[in-house]
């Protein structure tokens, strides 16, 4: 008896001590797993006197019930104390402000691209557009470059390896879209071809991808003048700047007879900086009057039309619009630069 009522105060101590649910379990087998120590007195019961058993076996008995309510107890409150502490570690503060959506920007070449787009319409140039994998025909043939003439080599051509067919490549320039557009229309015509090209070509200041916008204006009239005032104004207009000077530099392209580079006034600098080469001056497209020998190939009757093109370089303009001195930026796509032109 005195020994049952002790064992129950150590029982009931030792539990009330333990702080997790698995020490609990284990001490819980101590006394009524197996061969726990209320188990053992319930099995020596048959050696007591048959008069005694049924008394000690309901204190046994009861025993056993105040040891299981004791552990429940336990258990309980173990549980509500880990309940309390994950509150604790886990505690969420709703009150906070949102994180929100991030929300999508244009690319500040894309950016670029649409303003050249939008400054030509308003000058009544239609879009066009063509393949990105081209053939040597449109790319070069038909541009008056013919087979093994050096400018092929000059294009650094990304060639498509087809088993020997007819030689196809990524175009090197959009070009071949102008020549596309002259076979399906007759002129007048008034379009510009943006798009991505390809050259096999990477460093500081090249990237083996990039993108053109060139222009074409065939009609009756489309002299050296018009473009002359076409590009002017485009220049213009795109710096924002009424008194940007604009000159061109006669030059040499297969495609174009006579041709020329048009330069404008610095726009970095005021007398004189590294982007311009301290000259004050500023590449910024290649252009002149279609070749007769690239209207033949399209049977336009270059007696009775005549036309001008151009070619510029997007990430060029948009490095100089923007300030940005590093074109490999422009590939990079780290937020913290893209974030800057939204
Ligand atoms: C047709 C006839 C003529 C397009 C032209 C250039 C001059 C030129 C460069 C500018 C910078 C390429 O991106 S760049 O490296 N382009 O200098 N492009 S004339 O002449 C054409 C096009 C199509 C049918």
């Amino acid at each position: 008896m005195t020994n049952l009522d002790q064992l129950l105060r150590e029982a009931i101590e030792l539990f009330n001590g333990i702080d997790n649910t698995v020490e609990l379990e284990q001490a819980k087998a101590r006394y009524l797993g197996r061969h726990g120590r209320l188990t053992e007195l319930l099995k020596g019961l048959g050696k007591l006197a048959p008069e005694e058993r049924p008394v000690m076996g309901s204190r046994i008995n009861q025993a056993k019930e105040a040891l299981e309510a004791a552990l429940n107890l336990r258990r309980d409150v173990i549980q509500e104390k880990q309940l309390e502490e994950r509150l604790v570690e886990e505690a969420l503060d709703v009150t906070l402000p949102g994180r929100g959506l991030g929300t999508g920007g244009v690319h500040p070449v894309t950016r670029t691209l649409e303003r050249i787009q939008s400054l030509f319409h308003s000058m009544g140039f239609t879009v066009a557009s063509g393949p990105e994998i081209e053939t040597d025909f449109y790319n070069f043939t038909a541009l008056n470059i013919p087979e093994n003439h050096p400018a092929r080599a000059m294009h650094d051509t990304f060639y498509i390896d087809n088993d020997g067919k007819d030689g196809q490549l990524l175009r090197t320039h959009t070009s071949p879209v102008q020549i596309r557009h002259m076979e399906g229309n007759r002129p007048p015509l008034k379009v510009i071809a943006p798009g991505k090209v390809y050259r096999c070509d990477s460093d500081l200041t090249h990237t083996p991808m990039f993108h053109q916008v060139e222009g074409l204006w065939i009609d009756e009239n489309a002299n050296f003048s018009a473009l002359k005032g076409v590009l002017g104004d485009f220049m213009q207009h795109f710096f924002e700047r009424d008194d940007l000077p604009v000159r061109f530099r006669a030059s040499f392209f297969p495609f174009t007879e006579p041709s020329a580079e048009m330069d404008i006034g610095c726009v970095m600098c005021q007398n004189g900086c590294r982007i311009c080469g301290y000259t004050g001056w500023l590449e910024v497209l290649g252009c002149g009057m279609v070749h007769p020998n690239v209207l033949k190939h399209v049977s336009i009757d270059s007696e009775k039309y005549i036309g001008f093109a151009f070619g510029l370089g997007v990430e060029r303009l948009a490095m100089l619009r923007y300030g940005v001195t590093d074109l490999r930026l422009f590939f990079e796509n780290d937020l913290r630069f893209l974030k800057q032109f939204n």
